[in-house]
This record gives C-alpha cells, structure tokens and sequence, in this order.
C-alpha cells in the first residue's frame, strides 16, 4: 500500500470547506493508501496565538477528524510536537535550503508585499520545518491545497539536493492537488473561498456551528437577480456555489439538482442546502460529542505518536549517519 501523508495546521475551527476539501477525502483515502496524518501545531506559531485558544482549536481539530471517520486503527494520527525528530530533521534540512529558494515563497513574499512588520523567524523558515515533516515518512503522496504546492515542490528540491550529496535518503513526494470543485466559496462572498481566517463569519460555516446557526447562514448566502436555478460560477456564483455544496453533500451531479430546483425560487432551493447541511452538522456533532465524552483524545494521540516516532526516529538517525553527525559515520 502507498503512503500518504498530510498535515493541517490548527489555527482556526475548521469549515465546511476543510471538511469537504480534506477531511472528507483523507477518510475515503484510508480504504487505498497507508495513511499519515497530523496536527501541524508548530506551524501555528509562527504567527502569536492565545494559548487557551490554541488548546481549544487542537482539541477540537482532533475530535473532529475523529468524528469525520478518520480511523486511528488504520491511519496514523498525531500531533506534531509529540515527535520531536520532526524539529531536529527540520534545523538540518535549513541548513540544507538557500535563503534564495526562503526568498522566493509566495507567502512570504506575500507578507513582506504587505509591509509586515512583525515577520517571525519562524515564519521564514517554516517551509524546511515542512519540509521535514513530509520527508520524515516517505510518503508517495501529500494532498494539499493549491496554496502549499510551492513548499511540496521545495520540499522535492530539497530532498534531491539531501539526496545527491549524501546518498540516497529520502523518497521523493508528489504533491496531490484538489480538483477544482473542491473549493468551497464564502456564502457573503461567493467569489472568495471559505475560509476559517475569515474575519466575517457570516460567509463561513463552522463545524462545531449550531445548527440554527448553520441554517441562518445558508439562507442568507448571496445569491443575484437572475432568479434561475443554474451552475453559472461566473455570472452566478453564489447559486453554483450552494449547487457544489448540495451536491457534496448529498451525493447527487449538479443537473440532477439543478433539474429538480430551476424554477422553484432561491429560498426553496436555499431551504434544501441548509437541511443537508444542518444533516451533516447533526450527525459529526453527535459523533464529537460522543468522542469528548469517552474521552479517548489522549489515548489516541501518544499511540498515534508512539508510531510515528518509530518511522521518524528511523529516519533520522540513518539522515545524522550519513551527514557524519554521529560518530559511527566512521566505521
Ligand atoms: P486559512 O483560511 O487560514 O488559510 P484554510 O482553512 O484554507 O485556512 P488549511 O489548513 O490550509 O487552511 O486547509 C486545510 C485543508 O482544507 C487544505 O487541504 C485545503 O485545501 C482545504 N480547504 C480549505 N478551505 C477550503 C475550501 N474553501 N474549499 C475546499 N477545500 C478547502
Ligand atoms: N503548511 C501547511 C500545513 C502543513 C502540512 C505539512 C501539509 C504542515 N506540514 C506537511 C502537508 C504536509 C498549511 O499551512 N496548511
């Protein structure tokens, strides 16, 4: 079986946009590949978080993958401050990256645009701690947003390069990109994606959103004054969007709906997408609850972790042979 690997970083309650971009497909992922996931909890600090925040934003980030059917008999899941080989492998894979190739990130690139004053060192390096966390485990596969591809294709650079000067060591990954139906738009904003960093919550859907809530936010989505059912994400953007989502969620192509909805008025085909939402947010809902209750997050994380130490700890002692940092180098 392949392996896959990806993380998420928790700095935020997760959307319905993670859950049917990732969470969703990382699920259905179990039955065909080797899976490893984690919570990326280092890379948050790279901008200031409140401590209890952060707590609640892990807590809840576990419980609902568990919740989604993320299955730790089959996966492997973890949080990242738990293996510590990821940090060390990380301070040796800088040391194994250009400031040049750091220069060239679009994020930060993005941030030193905007005139960012508070830029952390950790935010610049961020990518070889990345980097590190993927290479670790020779994965074949990393499914990530558009947004991460630029620090996959680093992390193949920086491997090739590892690899060229002290032997083969790492496998080389692929970066697996979502289609373009997988992103999931604001409800307030239809042109941008949904996003859990969006200040305006009123176009985000929350997991852990009540689902009245939940409900108030799909029937006051921006739609336009066309008044037709039609998937046109250019002149309709915010119709195709509650199409795709109705449609992910039920299960049903997007003629099937939009032959059933034209022609019946925006509020009831609104109405329909709010009831297969608020299904969904009943059902993971009850599962978290059900999860905090029994109690098993710990449990389930230092066994994740007691896995992941084992292949990490693997790697990067065969990594410190190779750079002559041990003293067997020799023999
Ligand atoms: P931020 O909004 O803070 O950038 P995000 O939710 O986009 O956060 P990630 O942690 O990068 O943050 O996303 C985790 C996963 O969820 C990624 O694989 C990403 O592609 C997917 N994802 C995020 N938002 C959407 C969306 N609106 N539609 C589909 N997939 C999404
Ligand atoms: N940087 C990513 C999260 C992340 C990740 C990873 C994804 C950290 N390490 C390894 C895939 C593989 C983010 O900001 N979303």
């Amino acid at each position: 079986m392949k392996r896959m690997l990806s993380g998420i970083k928790p700095s935020g309650q997760l959307t319905l946009g993670n859950y049917i971009g990732a969470l969703r497909e990382f699920v259905k992922y179990q039955n065909d590949y080797e899976m490893i996931v984690f919570i990326a909890n280092l890379h948050t600090l790279t901008v200031y978080q409140d401590p209890q925040e952060l707590s609640t934003n892990l807590r809840d980030t576990i419980a609902l993958y568990l919740a989604c059917g993320l299955d730790p008999k089959r996966s492997t899941i973890f949080m990242q401050s738990d293996v510590m080989q990821h940090a060390q492998l990380g301070f040796i894979l800088s040391c194994n990256t250009y400031m040049g190739e750091l220069n060239r990130m679009t994020q930060y690139k993005d941030k030193l645009a905007k005139g960012e004053e508070s830029m952390t060192s950790g935010f610049y390096v961020y990518p070889t701690l990345m980097a590190a966390d993927i290479l670790i485990y020779d994965p074949a596969f990393v499914p990530v947003g558009e947004d991460q591809k630029q620090h996959v294709e680093l992390t193949r650079d920086v491997a090739i390069r590892f690899n060229n000067r002290y032997g083969e060591t790492f496998k080389i990954p692929q970066p697996l990109i979502p289609k373009v139906g997988a992103r999931v738009m604001s409800l307030s904003d239809p042109t941008k994606k949904m996003s859990k960093s969006d200040a305006l919550d009123k176009g985000c859907i929350y997991l852990l959103d009540t689902p009245e809530a939940a409900r108030k936010k799909v029937m006051s989505a921006v739609t336009d004054t066309l008044g037709k059912i039609a998937f046109d994400p250019v002149n309709q953007p915010g119709i195709a969007n509650l199409l795709q989502i109705h449609s992910a969620l039920s299960g049903r192509s997007i003629e099937d709906l939009v032959r059933e909805f034209d022609g019946q008025g925006y509020g009831t085909f609104k109405k329909a997408v709010a009831e297969e939402v608020v299904n969904l947010l009943n059902t993971l809902q009850a599962r978290y609850r059900d999860i905090m209750d029994q109690g098993i997050l710990d449990q389930v994380l230092s066994e994740g972790a007691a896995k992941a130490r084992i292949m990490a700890e693997a790697k990067l002692q065969d990594v410190q042979r190779k750079i002559g940092l041990t003293i067997d180098a020799t023999q």
